[in-house]
């Protein structure tokens, strides 16, 4: 089944939704929430993961049109499609199947004719054989010293999964320290290698094409120097790769046997849960990078079955089609309250703005509404000292997803109640803001009237700032996967509304063909 192709602002619940915008568009968060059930009415609570969206300038009203727009664009039967293996990335004429990587059903999935299954369980046996071979060490290196180091080279989405799960995993890894070489900037490939030993050093080349500039010249740098302490017949035990193209991996010497495979059914950013993730396992291990599957395939299932009102990426998408689409707000802040995800905001940028940064629609007619939100964060508290200031006070709206743990990993001190105390207080004030009154009280007894009077304006929070909370019990290899899975869905969601093609990515093309040009006529 192809997608459908409905222009979403041509449907009947659009035209609801514009008019219920236009009586309600001077709503206040603050009055909304007086009602002592409003967060049972606004809120998901998914195992471990609970959502609260009831800070939102929404009623049930909202929803209720918002979940009509879903249905009228037919969002079921698209997600069925994805699922199921339809060619539903038409303009590159591939299906769409990293939910498949993590699927543990028994359900077949046909690309061409073939179940891929197989495969995929295939390549997560030879990934967990590879793992313990490493970790253990088992594998030696040239010399017959055990691994150290692994370093990943690869760009885009063979590069920002794997390097900001490693990183949010930090707390699960093992001895072994992973590096991530991206930039074609020849001061980031040395600044890396000028610590490595070469003897105990693994380098995966993850390209899905092996043909992308900057991956193929840092690989070429990186065997330039280690063929400087070592010969070709070491290869094989220093350099691995994840491609489809094995020709071309052939040629760059690595030993058939070191191969991983790509599927191109996978899109490079939604790739993180296949063989692009080895450098995952090899740093927590195969258990737990499994775990991560599950936890994805925990929020795959959830969004496949769950009715629309209930179902998590579905709101959160809904929700922000109604800033994007109504409001015209144009970012959003993603603002996760542990350091572990400090590289999230990074990953979600490409994740949501390379799928949904289009203005062409299915049916190839140029696009006369918002499409794709900018998408920015940092980690909390950092981002209170910073650019916090614009989201409470500015002139723009920012709606901004907050993601927040019950329990730390290392439980020291009063750290954790004093940084959720924070998380908390932050969706507070940016949804109840400061009265004039309450100002005026609090300065009453600082300072003179004509003191008052100046400084009051400034100190005022108008509020009526939307947040969601979403808040997950622990940050484990399980919940990290079904947060990410959470914006895989999501950016699908959004997709589908707004009658665009979220797979492909020519928009990142004339660039390269351009440096290409340039660097022929140097
Ligand atoms: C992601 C994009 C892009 C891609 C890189 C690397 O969805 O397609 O970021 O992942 O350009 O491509 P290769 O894996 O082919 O080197």
């Amino acid at each position: 089944m192809a997608l459908p192709n409905i222009n979403p602002t041509k449907t009947t619940s659009w035209k609801k939704l514009k008019n219920h915008y236009k009586e309600n568009k001077h709503i206040k968060i603050k009055d909304l929430c007086d009602d002592e059930n409003r967060k049972e009415g606004f809120s998901i609570q998914f195992n471990d993961l609970f959502v609260d969206f009831s800070k939102n300038r929404i009623t049930k009203e909202t929803i209720n049109l918002l979940v009509e727009l879903a249905k009228e664009v037919g969002l079921q039967d698209a997600i069925e499609a994805q699922f199921t293996g339809d060619i539903i990335n038409a303009t590159e004429g591939r299906a769409v199947l990293h939910t498949a990587l993590r699927s543990t059903s028994e359900e077949p999935i046909l690309v061409d004719g073939k179940d891929i299954k197989p495969k995929i369980q295939t390549t997560l046996r030879k990934i967990r054989s590879f793992s313990n071979k490493v970790i253990s060490g088992k594998w030696k290196g040239f010399t017959g010293k055990s691994i150290t180091d692994i370093v990943n080279i690869g760009i885009g989405g063979s590069d920002l999964g794997p390097d900001m799960v490693v990183q949010s995993l930090k707390f699960y890894k093992n001895h072994l320290n992973t590096h991530f070489v991206s930039n074609v900037d020849g001061d980031h490939v040395s600044e890396i290698i000028k610590n490595l030993n070469p003897e105990t050093t693994l380098f995966v080349i993850v390209s899905k094409t092996f043909t992308t500039q900057e991956t193929i010249t840092n690989a070429e740098t990186i065997k330039n120097w280690f063929l400087k302490s070592a010969t070709i017949f070491d290869i094989p035990k220093h350099f691995v790769a994840v491609s489809t193209n094995l020709e071309a991996v052939d040629n760059f010497g690595i030993d058939k046997s070191n191969v991983f495979p790509m599927w191109n059914w996978v899109g490079g950013r939604f790739s993180l849960w296949s063989a692009v993730g080895l450098s995952i396992s090899l740093s927590v291990g195969f258990d737990n990078y499994r775990k991560l599957l599950d936890g994805a395939e925990e929020m795959d299932i959830h969004f496949r079955n769950e009715s629309f009102a209930k179902n998590i990426p579905v709101v959160l998408a809904l929700i922000s089609v109604w800033y994007n689409n109504f409001y015209k707000a144009e970012t959003e802040a993603v603002l996760p309250y542990t350091q572990y995800l400090s590289k999230l905001p990074d990953y979600l940028q490409q994740a949501i703005m390379e799928s949904n940064g289009k203005g062409v629609d299915r049916n190839g007619n140029k696009i006369d509404y918002e499409t794709g939100t900018i998408v920015w964060g940092s980690t909390g508290t950092n981002m209170q000292h910073a650019f916090m200031q614009l989201v409470h006070q500015g002139t723009k709206l920012i709606p901004a997803d907050f993601i927040g743990f019950k329990e730390p990993l290392y439980d020291i001190g009063d750290h954790h109640k004093k940084l959720m105390a924070n998380y908390y207080a932050q969706m507070d004030a940016l949804a109840f803001g400061k009265t004039k009154e309450e100002v005026h009280l609090e300065l009453k007894f600082s300072g003179d009237e004509a003191k008052i009077n100046q400084l009051l304006p400034y100190k005022v929070f108008e509020g009526n700032r939307p947040s969601n909370a979403i808040l997950f019990d622990k940050l484990t290899p399980y919940s990290l996967g079904k947060l990410i899975a959470l914006y895989e869905h999501k950016i699908f969601t959004q997709g589908i509304l707004w009658n665009i093609y979220s797979y492909d990515q020519f928009g990142v093309e004339l660039g390269k063909e351009l440096a290409k040009k340039l660097l022929s006529k140097q």
